[in-house]
């Protein structure tokens, strides 16, 4: 256990703030990220009384909560954020959300009124109408710690949930009154199941069918990664020639120049069709979500093996023949050991030849789109090390090539909101380079989802992050402009005035530079990701020109 300056007094008490301090790190929680206000002082002095936790200050709440939830996703760690009462919470709310899309291990702690003032309308500073019932809506679950008596256990019971599979955010309100009392401490064991069963009759069954499949595929998720199954699928592919398609969070579980990797691709049409040619799909950890499969056009005709820790994902979005509850790891590693290893893969050439073909098909499809912005995607994945982290904000040039073309190798080096929220990717990119200050973390951002947390280019310079941001300027919401332009021939909130993003960059202190070409993107990235120290790199796309073919969303939504 770790142990900061916040040790627990010659009587045996703490305060429920040093509690919490205490208990976070014996979590092994390094890092907090949180907006102070005085519903949450108490918590925030114990963190500088302690003095082993960095506290990260974000300029707002949701950052806060996004910067959480990229720090677990690309460390496999608890995130924790802490907030204030009322608007302080409000504020996290579109955050959680999005933790709870990724099914992110965030804890959030935030403050409540005194106890006596809860829910009596009385105006107690801060006060809100109904906080709990609104985190419980937004999280995976939401505590209230009424009396200091319960501090120890609904910590521990928060921490955990936060963490067990199926993970999400977990909401613990803390009451300021509470915050202050002195709580006893409780030495906590918890039984830990070591026997793993694993049920054999069903692995059997899964290990015939994909032995003896001709068209067999992997449709494989963020479950996947979030097992560290990513060795296990692979493994699985090549012993028996399966083409691996991935979700948008999923990317990574296969190296993306992998031969038998197809990627996220599931919602092209040559995808989609190949999908409903497979006689057996086993599908891991992925949630199938709408945008991902074309609006779930394309249907899975052969037999369905479907892995997930989840019990509920049974048959939700496509119908299952067999499914295996469980941790995917374990269970893939058991349906190997079922499948003897011929020194070859199982199914024929000719239609690992087709996978291959398939897989270079929709790359050149996506790749005739993109016109001037071929050669930047091209430049940047040559200069990236092949373990730097990417982060997407909501942006054409993620939809269009960051999320699909641009080649991701390494579980955990692909972070984008799963729930498609804009904005979100400036506080991502900063949890993830805090979380990996050892990675290169380059964000792609539009100027519309720029400028939502466009404040924490403040935490950017304050924390000397050395982070490589990529925006893209075309001074509006370029995706629902073209969208309108097909649908209703007119436009309406969405052309709208940029900043000079370099000016206001350098004002932070932060190196900055606009690229008029994508000849001349080349040097300028290139001496961005050298320098080690922030840099804002603006793409002016007015100057750099359009895509070959404009973006207008994904098919089927
Ligand atoms: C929180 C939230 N509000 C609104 C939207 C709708 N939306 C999707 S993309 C987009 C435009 C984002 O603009 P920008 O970041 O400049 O990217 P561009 O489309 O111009 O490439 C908007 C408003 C959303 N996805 N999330
Ligand atoms: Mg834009």
């Amino acid at each position: 256990m770790k142990g900061g300056r916040n040790r627990v007094g010659s009587d045996g008490q703490r305060t429920v703030a040093e509690a919490v301090v205490h208990r976070l790190s014996a979590a092994g929680v390094d890092t907090v990220y949180g907006v102070v206000s005085i519903h949450n002082l108490p918590i925030f002095d114990a963190i500088a009384r302690d003095g082993s936790i960095r506290l990260v200050p974000a300029r707002s709440e949701g950052a806060a909560v996004n910067m959480a939830d990229a720090y677990a996703r690309v460390t496999g760690k608890l995130g924790v954020a802490i907030t204030s009462t009322g608007t302080g919470a409000g504020n996290a709310i579109g955050s959680l959300m999005e933790a709870w899309s990724a099914g992110s291990p965030v804890l959030h702690i935030t403050g409540q009124v005194a106890t006596p003032f809860i829910g009596t309308g009385q105006g107690y500073i801060h006060e809100c109408k109904d906080q709990l019932t609104v985190l419980k809506g937004a999280s995976k679950c939401a505590y209230q710690m009424t009396r200091p008596e319960i501090a120890a256990g609904l910590l521990t019971a928060a921490i955990q949930s936060a963490l067990e599979p199926p993970s999400g955010p977990v909401s613990l309100e803390i009451p300021i009154d509470v915050q202050s009392a002195v709580t006893g401490d409780v030495e906590i064991g918890i039984i830990r199941s070591t026997e793993i069963v694993v049920p054999y009759k069903q692995v059997r069954r899964a290990a015939e069918l994909l032995r003896h499949a001709r068209r067999p595929l992997i449709w494989a998720g963020n479950g996947a990664l979030t097992a560290n199954a990513a060795d296990a699928v692979q493994a699985l592919a090549e012993r028996i020639g399966a083409p691996v398609v991935t979700s948008q969070s999923g990317r990574g579980v296969i190296p993306e120049d992998h031969s038998l990797c197809i990627g996220n691709f599931a919602n092209f049409e040559a995808v989609g069709r190949f999908i409903e040619s497979a006689d057996v799909v086993l599908s891991v950890g992925v949630r199938f979500r709408s945008n991902e499969t074309a609006g779930w056009q394309y249907k899975i005709r052969g037999i369905h093996i479907g892995i997930d820790v989840d019990i509920r994902a049974t048959n939700r979005n496509y119908a299952h023949d067999l499914f295996l509850m469980g941790d995917a790891r374990t269970l893939l590693k058991a349906i190997l050991d079922e499948i003897p290893d011929a020194g070859r893969a199982t199914t024929s050439d000719t239609y690992q030849t087709e996978v291959r073909q398939l897989r270079e098909l929709v790359r050149r499809q996506l790749r005739d789109q993109l016109g001037p912005y071929e050669s930047i995607m091209d430049t940047m994945r040559a200069i990236l090390p092949r373990d730097a982290i990417l982060v997407r904000d909501v942006t054409v040039p993620s939809s269009s090539w960051g999320s699909r073309l641009f080649e991701i190798y390494v579980p955990r080096t692909s972070v984008h909101a799963s729930g498609g929220g804009i904005g979100q990717g400036l506080p991502m990119a900063i949890g993830a380079q805090i979380g990996r200050p050892d990675r290169v973390v380059a964000l792609i951002a539009g100027d519309g989802g720029f400028l939502v947390n466009v404040g924490e280019l403040a935490t950017v310079a304050q924390e000397r992050l050395p982070l490589v941001m990529v925006l893209f300027d075309d001074s509006g919401y370029g995706v629902l402009r073209t969208i309108q332009d097909r649908r209703y021939g007119r436009r309406v909130g969405v052309d709208l005035v940029s900043p000079d993003f370099v000016s206001l960059a350098r004002s932070f202190g932060i190196l900055s530079e606009r690229v008029e070409s994508a000849e001349a993107f080349a040097s300028v990235f290139k001496r961005a990701v050298a320098q080690r120290s922030p840099y804002l790199l603006v793409v002016d796309m007015y100057a750099v020109g359009p895509m070959k073919q404009a973006f207008a969303g994904p098919p089927g939504v």
